[in-house]
């Protein structure tokens, strides 16, 4: 699918582009086009494991329902980049990176961060599009991309993710009995779409089966997320992290920036420590 660029905000044509013999632009035409693509294997057992560990150990779970069920029995932990550092090399995997970036641009920061478990007795949740917080008529271009990494096996019986392939560019909302396709994955497998597809978590039918999924979500650059980097992450922790993760958090210069300047200069203290930055407009189109 050849696409041509106008502007820096235009998805990256990843026609071609292959990442650890990952071939990115079929998994990007896939979100572009079915809404959806699932990548197997994206993270290794021992990655997974490890993620999952630290999840463990470090996060606080939030009492927070999963949207469109009652029940309570999925436990999330948002704000996931406060609060550990072991997830911060998939933030930064190139394969994601360019997956995102071929979807909505090269411009975006990290919407959403979260890690969630669906526990035996979660009731199925309605079909839904995550980009339908912001209120922006249909059709527009993509500017929503979420993936979702299964850290338990996802199965019917579990909870699955159901999605209604192509439903991405639909401009009505579907009928919630509408059939669907169930995302069943090994852990470690991958589930990237488009912020318009109609999906929702399936029910947990099992005795005691759980499924732990780590969600995240990234805006364009240009919109403002819904969970506000900028002021969840403290800025002591942001200092430390490394540039591009600083950038993915919202410290980017756009429009007047702050006082004109970058915000990560002021992040650093007022010296400019990378020659490169996050552009704001077109003439000034930084990384
Ligand atoms: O549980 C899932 O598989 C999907 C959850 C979801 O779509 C959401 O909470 O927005
Ligand atoms: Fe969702």
């Amino acid at each position: 699918m050849m696409q041509v660029q106008k502007t820096p905000y235009d998805p990256v044509d990843q026609t071609g582009v292959v990442i650890d013999e990952l071939d990115i632009g079929r998994v990007v035409t896939d979100v572009r086009e079915r809404g959806y693509a699932i990548v197997e294997n994206f993270l290794s057992a021992e990655q997974v494991a490890t993620i999952r560990d630290a999840f463990d150990t470090e996060v606080p779970i939030t009492e927070m329902k999963a949207i469109g069920t009652d029940t309570g029995r999925t436990l999330r932990a948002h704000n996931l980049l406060a609060k550990t550092r072991a997830a911060d090399f998939v933030y930064l995997d190139p394969r994601l990176r360019a997956i995102v970036e071929g979807v909505i641009g090269k411009y975006c920061q990290i919407n959403i961060a979260t890690l969630f478990n669906t526990l035996p007795g979660e009731t199925r949740q309605s079909l839904h599009q995550d980009d339908g917080l912001w209120p922006i008529p249909r059709p527009h271009p993509p500017f929503l991309c979420n993936v979702l990494f299964a850290f338990d096996e996802f199965t019917c019986d579990n909870g699955a993710t159901h999605v209604v392939p192509f439903s991405h560019t639909w401009t009505k909302p579907v009928d919630q009995a509408i059939e669907t396709e169930r995302v069943e994955m090994k852990p470690g497998s991958a589930l990237f779409w488009e912020g318009g597809l109609w999906h929702g978590g399936g029910a947990n039918t099992t005795p005691e089966t759980e499924r732990m999924g780590f969600f995240i979500s990234h805006l364009v650059s240009y919109m403002r997320p819904s969970d506000l980097q900028l002021v969840s992450v403290p800025r002591e922790v942001a200092r430390e992290l490394p540039h591009k993760l600083q950038r993915l958090l919202g410290y980017y210069r756009f429009g007047n920036g702050v006082d004109g300047r970058d915000p990560l200069d002021t992040l650093h203290d007022g010296i400019v420590v990378h020659p490169e930055a996050h552009p704001a407009a077109y003439w000034r189109a930084r990384d």
